[in-house]
Parts: C-alpha cells; structure tokens; sequence
C-alpha cells in the first residue's frame, strides 16, 4: 500500500498527541489553540477523478478503493459528482457544490477519498467547468483518458484551464491500457507527451493502466507510486510532519513547565500552611499565656471557698456533733472530703466552662482570618469553621472539663483530707474524752450523794458539776478553734498546689482543644499531599509519552 511509513507515523503522531493533550488537561493546562500543523496533518485528503464520458472514471475510482463503490457500464453511467470517502473525513467545505457524499467502509479510503465524475462532455459538462476552481483545491487531480481516444477535446480543454499550482498535483491516467499492445502505448505516450507540452506548456505525469483488466487484477502501481510521491514525499508534506513534531515538542514542555510550576507551588503551599499552623501555635500559647490571671482569680474564689468548708467543719463540730462523736466516733473527714471534692469540682466547671467560651472566641477570630487567605492561595474553601468550633462543640466542650476537672482529684489527693480531719478529730476527742468522762463520774458522784442526802457533799459536787460543764464547754469551743483553724490552714498552705494542678491540667486542656483546632488545617494539608501525590503518575506520563514521541520521530527520519 502507497505511504505506508507516512501514514504509520501520522497516525501514531496524532494518537500520540491526543494522548499529549488529555495529559495537558490533567496537568490543569486549558486547552490548546488549534495548531496549523497537527490540523492539516489530521485533516483527511480529497482527490478527484475527471475525464470524458465512458473514459473509465468510475472503474479506477473503484480499483483504487479496492471495493466496488460506483456503478460501471458501457453507456453514460455517473449522473453526478459524488465524494467517496471513508469514515474520518469531515471536509465537506472542500466539496464541490452539489458534490454528494457516499461514506464507505473500504480499505483504499482510509487515506483519501476520491470524487467521481460525469464525463466533460456529457451532458453535466457546464456543472463540470463550473467546479474546476473547486477541484483545483483538491489535493490531487486524475485526469483519465481512454487509450483508444487521448485527444478528447473537452477534457483537454478542462485540464488547459488548471493552475500552475494545481498542476503540480494532477496525473494524466491513459486507462484501459490492455486493449491496446506495448507499442500502441508507446506512441500514445509520446502522444501524450507532446500534446501536454502543446495545451498547457509543461510535461505532467502519464500513468498508464488497466482498472477492469478483463479476467485480470487492476495493475496500479505508477499510479500509487505518483500519490506517495505528490502526496507523502513532497517536501511541504515532510515539512507539515516536521512542525507536527515541533508542535507537539512544544506542547510537552508547556506541560513539563506547568507541572514544575505546580511542583513550586505547592512547596510554597506547604510553606504557607506551616505560617498559618505556626500562627496556630502562638494564639494557642498566648491564651496559656494570658489564662495566668484567670487562674489566680480561681485561687481567690478557691480561698472563700475553703472558708465555706471550714463552716461547714465548724457546724459539724457544734454541740450535738461533738456529742454524738464523743459517744460514736466520728466520720467528719469522709464527709468533708466528700464535699470538698464536690465543691471543687463545681469552681473548676464553672471556670472550664468560662474560659472556653473565650478559647472558642479566639479560634473563631483567627479561622475569620484565615479562611479568606486560604481560598485565595490554594483556591480551596476549608470550610466555613473547622469541626471542633462546629460539629464537635459540645465534645470538645466536655473533654476541656473533664480535662480541666482532673485538677481536683489530683490536688485532694495529694492533700489526703480525710486523714487530716480524721486526724485533727480525733486529737480532739482524745482532749475532751478524759475530762468528759471526769465530769460524768462527778455527775455520778452527785447523783449518788444527794440520793443518799450527803449534804454539804451533794452541794460541792452540783457546783462541780455545774463548773465542769463550762470548762468542757470551753474546752470543746478552744479545741474546735484549733482543729478549725489546723485545718484551713492546712488548706490556705495547700493553695499553690491546687492552683499547680490547676494550670497543668488548664494548659493540658488548651493543647488538647488546639490539636482539634488544627484539624481545620490538616485537611487543607490532606489536600496538598494528594494534590502532590498527584503529581508523580502525572510526570510519569509525561517521560513515557516524550520518549514515544522521539521514537515516532526516529522512525520516521531514521
Ligand atoms: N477493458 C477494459 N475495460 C474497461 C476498463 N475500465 C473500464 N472499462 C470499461 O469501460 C466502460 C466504462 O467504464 P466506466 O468506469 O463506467 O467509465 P466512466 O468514465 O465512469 O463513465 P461515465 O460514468 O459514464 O462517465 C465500462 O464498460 C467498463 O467495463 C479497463 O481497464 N479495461
Ligand atoms: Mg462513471
């Protein structure tokens, strides 16, 4: 088959810049403006087959597609112009008027398609010298003679009307060459020859065959060697291949420029998000920072509230309390831990919940800020609020709590409450148990002498009696003076520890609700990573068409 080479890198050069282009379109490039080159080279070719009436048109339109397309016969045959050609041409601008279209399915169409005629001299001879501007854009041009008749006058005076440009893709094709001996074909094509020079001044190509050999194959290879030459060796074709090649050489490094601009870009994205994760960092360390003050008001309301337990000692350690603890032992210190731990608990909800509200403020602030440069930088919106300001509020609101919270148990732990109460009670109970039990052996003693009338004996002891129950008095009220006092300042001393545990667990907190803050910005990170990971196959892609691309070009040259 003619062109072989030529049409095997054409077509492999177009599916390799298809495949160039949907590459270019994946890198993110718009899309290429249509390339002179590439177009042309695409654009399926259109020959025509004119001559007179009977002169064999429709038989060599059939030998060359290799298929029997139009109708053959001994009398006037083709009624009109028809463009035989195969499913890719899409040129109808290059048709004549009137020209219809007939899509085959035929090996010898795939490279072009051909027009076949009524004869010049029948009756569709005015439509047929009306179209010759038309068929001298054509890529090429048969002009078919009988070889029993090759100075038909009409397709003479046609060809005499052709362009210097046109000429240099027309044929003379002398059909029918088996009805005539080797000799006759020689005189005809000197024949010829000489009436070229003669009608249009120049010598052009004369082809001559057979399309219908009777019991014979059609011989068509001076014809197929005349279109490899006109149409795939000449120069502006080789050309056309050539800057095909540059264009597409072209298009690759556009694509390997904008590829290591996307590369650059996003280096200085992640740079861009390491500043605003930094910032992150700053406002979280600035609200540890200024939580100082906050704090030390929490040792101020924790301070009154240990004048409330001390109270609340001091009511337990009343009369009857020290009656009963006298006679039954006593469970102050269990109970008061108790209450501490529920107090405590009650100040440092109050603050947790407080400063979140402010620690939420200030995210919101700053994510105000920096959503907007987000969205202008990566032209990706991360949202209008990451989830922990969002969604996830209430969670977050319960962790800093609970995180906060872990103050008290660790502070009273350390304090071991129950054990000093337990322990400034009982020394209590130990003073007032031994003149308690002196002042009922005086009452017992007075009960017994004024039942047996000992006077003055009974006398002294109610007078006894009467002053040992104000010393225990006294001596009850002086020692829960002192256990009350042992205790609060027990818990006075021990309001740097609370406001220790306090501050780690707040700071403790503050990094926990930021590692959630910073969510809003891992998945922008997220997207970077895959935007980059991205990029790899792209590149690769990139090497595997390059490197076709030169083979197409070697075999080609080569
Ligand atoms: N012996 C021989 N006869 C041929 C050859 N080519 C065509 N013929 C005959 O010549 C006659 C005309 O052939 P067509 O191909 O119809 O001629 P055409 O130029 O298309 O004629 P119109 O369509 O009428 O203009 C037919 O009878 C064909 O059988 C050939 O190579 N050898
Ligand atoms: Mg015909």
């Amino acid at each position: 088959m003619w062109g072989e080479r030529f049409f095997h890198t054409r077509d492999r050069l177009a599916a390799c810049r298809a495949r160039i282009e949907s590459l270019a379109g994946e890198s993110g490039l718009s899309p290429r403006e249509s390339e002179e080159a590439a177009a042309e080279l695409g654009r399926r070719w259109l020959g025509g087959i004119v001559g007179e009436v009977n002169a064999g048109k429709s038989a060599l339109l059939n030998a060359l597609a290799g298929a029997k397309l139009a109708e053959v016969a001994p009398v006037p045959t083709t009624r009109g112009m028809t463009a035989h050609v195969g499913p890719g041409f899409t040129e109808s601008s290059a048709l004549p008027p009137g020209c219809l279209v007939e899509v085959h399915q035929a090996p010898g169409l795939d490279r072009i398609g051909w027009i076949d005629t009524p004869g010049l001299n029948g009756p569709q001879r005015e439509e047929m010298f009306a179209a010759l501007a038309d068929f001298e854009r054509l890529d090429v041009l048969l002009v078919v003679f009988p070889a029993d008749n090759t100075w038909t006058a009409a397709t003479w005076e046609w060809l005499s009307m052709l362009g210097d440009e046109t000429l240099e893709r027309t044929a003379l094709v002398v059909q029918m060459a088996d009805k005539k001996g080797p000799e006759d074909l020689r005189v005809i094509r000197g024949h010829m020859t000489d009436l070229t020079l003669k009608k249009i001044g120049r010598k052009l190509p004369i082809l001559i065959l057979s399309a219908l050999p009777p019991g014979g194959a059609p011989e068509l290879r001076g014809l197929e060697e005349f279109l490899e030459d006109r149409m795939c060796l000449e120069p502006g074709r080789r050309h056309l291949l050539d800057r095909a090649f540059h264009e597409s050489y072209r298009r690759m490094r556009e694509i390997e420029d904008g590829l290591d601009r996307q590369k650059r870009g996003m280096a200085d994205d992640g740079w861009f998000l390491g500043g605003l994760e930094r910032e992150g960092e700053q406002l979280r360390d600035l609200l540890v920072e200024s939580s100082a003050d906050e704090l030390d008001k929490q040792l101020h309301v924790y301070g009154m509230a240990v004048e409330g337990f001390a109270r609340e000692l001091r009511r337990k350690m009343g009369l009857w309390g020290t009656f009963k603890g006298l006679l039954l032992g006593d469970a102050a210190g269990g109970e008061a831990e108790v209450a501490c731990d529920v107090r405590l608990k009650a100040l440092v909800s109050a603050f947790a919940a407080r400063d979140l509200e402010r620690i939420f403020a200030e995210c919101s602030g700053h994510w105000g800020a920096v959503r907007p440069r987000v969205i202008e930088r990566m032209g990706f919106d991360p949202g209008e609020m990451p989830p922990m300001l969002a969604s996830h509020r209430e969670q977050v609101a319960a962790g800093f709590d609970d995180r906060v919270g872990r103050a008290v148990p660790e502070y009273l732990g350390g304090l071991r409450l129950r054990v000093l109460i337990d322990g400034l009670m009982r020394q209590r109970s130990r003073r007032l148990r031994g003149w308690f039990g002196f002042w009922l052996v005086l009452v017992t003693l007075m009960g017994i002498c004024g039942s047996f009338g000992l006077e003055p004996w009974t006398g002294w002891l109610v007078w006894a009696v009467v002053a040992g129950a104000l010393l225990l008095g006294f001596l009850g009220w002086l020692t829960r003076r002192t256990a009350i006092r042992g205790f609060k300042d027990r818990l006075i001393h021990a309001s740097g520890r609370f406001g220790e545990a306090l501050r780690k667990f707040h700071t403790e907190a503050i990094r926990e609700v930021f590692e959630g803050y910073g969510q809003g910005l891992i998945s922008v990170r997220r997207r970077l990573a895959d935007r980059q990971a991205e990029l790899g196959p792209l590149a690769e892609k990139w090497n595997t068409l390059y490197l076709e691309l030169k083979t197409i070009e070697q075999e080609w040259s080569g």
